[in-house]
């Protein structure tokens, strides 16, 4: 992450990276949802942090894009967004959930809600964390950022000014007073304040964001549709979806890419740590096990 656009996320709370993935990867990872018919129709995949199988197999488990495998397993620690995650986060970092989105228009089309908004701004009024007790931060100090929770938005397709898409007050990461209820939510587009930047991308390019920075989906209004998928960063020590990651569900993963999904704890990717959560996910195995003898029994 280089000086200029350290100025700019600092003034504004986001910042677009050109080509974050390439063309292949593009088609891949678009390749790899338009299989997921069932997903595709609800224009939703991944878990989020509110969408949990109650029969799942595995606890805290709810579904996660890493299932898709492959490309996907690769966006947990891209080469090209992984400087930018350091400069905001620090070296260690963990991913705390995942989603793809469509927007498109007709009934499922998505008013704005624009949510997080520095300093707690938002309150309980917000949609980030109502209990987040101050985790939904951004501020600078001893000559680095910190974030509580970083988005970053992969755009599958690209995005024309008017279309709609990410949203954002730019700025109000620093914000000291809420955001006027008012300019909160908008069913269309030509009520929106102006005050709220929209932002027009390329398939392949990264929004990386803070959610402490007031911001939404504009309510879309493309000739085509806006697949986005979303990969959700915070420090270790920080939990945002009630669902964690076990690592042993997903193939192919290096040793970098599991610490990132380790559960969390101010320990990081500590020995101690690891050694605590290997035996959990041992544990999980068994039951598994153990529940697929009880139902051959019965
Ligand atoms: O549609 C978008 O890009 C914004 C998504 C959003 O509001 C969020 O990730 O919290």
């Amino acid at each position: 992450m280089n000086d200029q656009e350290k100025y700019l996320f600092d003034l504004r709370g986001y910042l677009v990276v050109k080509n974050a993935l390439s063309s292949t990867q593009v088609r891949a990872l678009s390749d790899t949802f338009e299989r997921d018919s069932q997903a595709l129709e609800a224009g939703w995949a991944g878990s989020d942090r509110y969408h949990y199988d109650p029969n799942s197999e595995f606890a805290w488990s709810c579904s996660s894009l890493l299932e898709y495998g492959g490309p996907y397993i690769d966006l947990i620690d891209l080469p090209s967004i992984v400087p930018y995650l350091e400069a905001l986060l620090g070296p260690h970092y963990r991913l705390d959930h995942d989603y793809l989105k469509v927007d498109r228009t007709g009934p499922t089309r998505r008013p704005l809600y624009l949510h997080g908004g520095g300093q707690g701004a938002g309150r309980e009024r917000d949609l980030v964390g109502p209990h987040d007790g101050g985790q939904c931060y951004y501020r600078y100090n001893n000559d680095r950022m910190y974030n509580g929770l970083v988005s970053v938005a992969f755009e599958l397709k690209s995005i024309k000014p008017g279309d709609g898409g990410f949203a954002c007050i730019a700025g109000s990461h620093k914000a000291n007073f809420g955001l006027p209820e008012e300019w909160r939510f908008q069913e269309s587009q030509e009520n929106m304040h102006e005050c709220v930047d929209r932002v027009a991308v390329d398939a392949g390019d990264a929004i990386i964001f803070t959610e402490a920075c007031a911001h939404g989906t504009v309510p879309w209004q493309g000739d085509k549709e806006r697949w986005t998928i979303f990969y959700k960063y915070c420090p270790h020590a920080v939990a945002w979806a009630p669902c964690y990651y076990n690592s042993d569900n997903y193939e192919g993963l290096s040793e970098r890419q599991k610490s990132m999904l380790m559960p969390p704890s101010a320990y990081g990717p500590h020995e101690e740590t690891r050694a605590i959560w290997a035996r959990v996910q041992n544990e999980q195995v068994e039951l598994k096990r153990l529940r697929v003898k009880e139902r051959e029994r019965s």
